[in-house]
């Protein structure tokens, strides 16, 4: 049997409403990889949604616990950064993929801070400065149209973008240092959603779409990310990952919608594992 890869996952634990590390640590897991978790704050419910949520900030935890991998000599083949507990945290993380990078780590960066054209509440706009120098870290970068219009500090124009816009915002994505950029939530023709993702080195850009199914899902960033960061841990290329992310991420909001699920509590990831291990090839 081949060695056991290792992944370590920097989100929230919303408690509720399945986005984040109630969303990473069982998808990730699904890909055969050993999942860590380093928790940026604890939240009774994400923050998209429900009143009077609670929060707590663990920027002070992250690098005792991290010195303290440090004494064990853990290595990770992936580390995998989302929802951020402070701003301060930008630059222990930082710190963090600096301690833990070695040759094969792969560092993926999903500068989860904003959808449909605004920050999310908890946020101020220095927040896209931070996740910017974060970014410029990653060796692959997963953000939504609306993240990446706040990294490149551009206007955010709307979901519905042609292939020549998009191109430009991956080279300028790549251009901040990672190798590769997925972005997201881009709808080329009617009625459809997809992503598209740009490799530097090839210069090989690719698309996926499906079936634009209306109202706004929660934590679909997250099902989205997990599942590509579990396609590329098995080995799959930018593109299979790309591709199995979207069609997985489809799946599960298709069955949220069929089990007439309230949106606000995430989506039906779990009903549609079957499916994403069985396209994983993995036994
Ligand atoms: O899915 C992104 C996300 C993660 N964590 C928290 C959030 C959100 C989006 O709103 O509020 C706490």
């Amino acid at each position: 049997m081949k060695r056991q890869k290792r992944a370590l996952a920097i989100h929230d634990i919303s408690c509720v409403g399945r986005c984040s590390l109630t969303v990473a640590l069982p998808i990730i897991c699904a890909a055969g990889v050993d999942t860590g978790v380093l928790p940026t704050s604890i939240l009774s419910t994400h923050t998209g949604g429900f009143e009077g949520f609670t929060f707590r900030d663990l920027t002070e935890d992250l690098l005792p616990i991290a010195d303290h991998w440090k004494t064990l000599n853990l290595e990770f083949d992936a580390l995998y950064s989302g929802f951020l507990g402070s701003f301060e945290q930008i630059d222990l993380i930082a710190k963090i993929f600096d301690d833990f990078r070695t040759e094969k780590t792969l560092i993926m960066v999903d500068p989860v801070m904003a959808d449909n054209g605004q920050l999310y509440s908890i946020y101020s706009p220095e927040m896209a400065k931070g996740m910017a120098k974060l970014c410029s870290k990653a060796d692959i970068v997963v953000p939504n149209l609306t993240e990446a219009a706040f990294i490149l500090d551009e206007p955010y124009g709307g979901e519905k973008r042609t292939h020549a816009e998009v191109e430009e915002i991956l080279k300028k994505l790549v251009a901040l240092g990672p190798k590769q950029a997925v972005l997201t939530g881009i709808s080329f023709s009617e009625g459809m959603l997809g992503a598209a993702c740009y490799d530097k080195e090839s210069g090989e850009m690719s698309y996926f779409d499906g079936e634009h199914i209306e109202g706004y899902y929660h934590g679909t960033g997250d099902v989205f990310g997990s599942a590509l960061l579990g396609g590329l841990l098995v080995g799959m290329s930018l593109e299979r990952a790309t591709k199995l992310a979207v069609d997985y991420t489809n799946k599960s909001i298709v069955l949220t919608r069929e089990a007439n699920q309230e949106r606000r509590y995430g989506v039906c990831f779990e009903r549609a594992l079957p499916y994403y291990i069985k396209e994983l090839g993995i036994e």
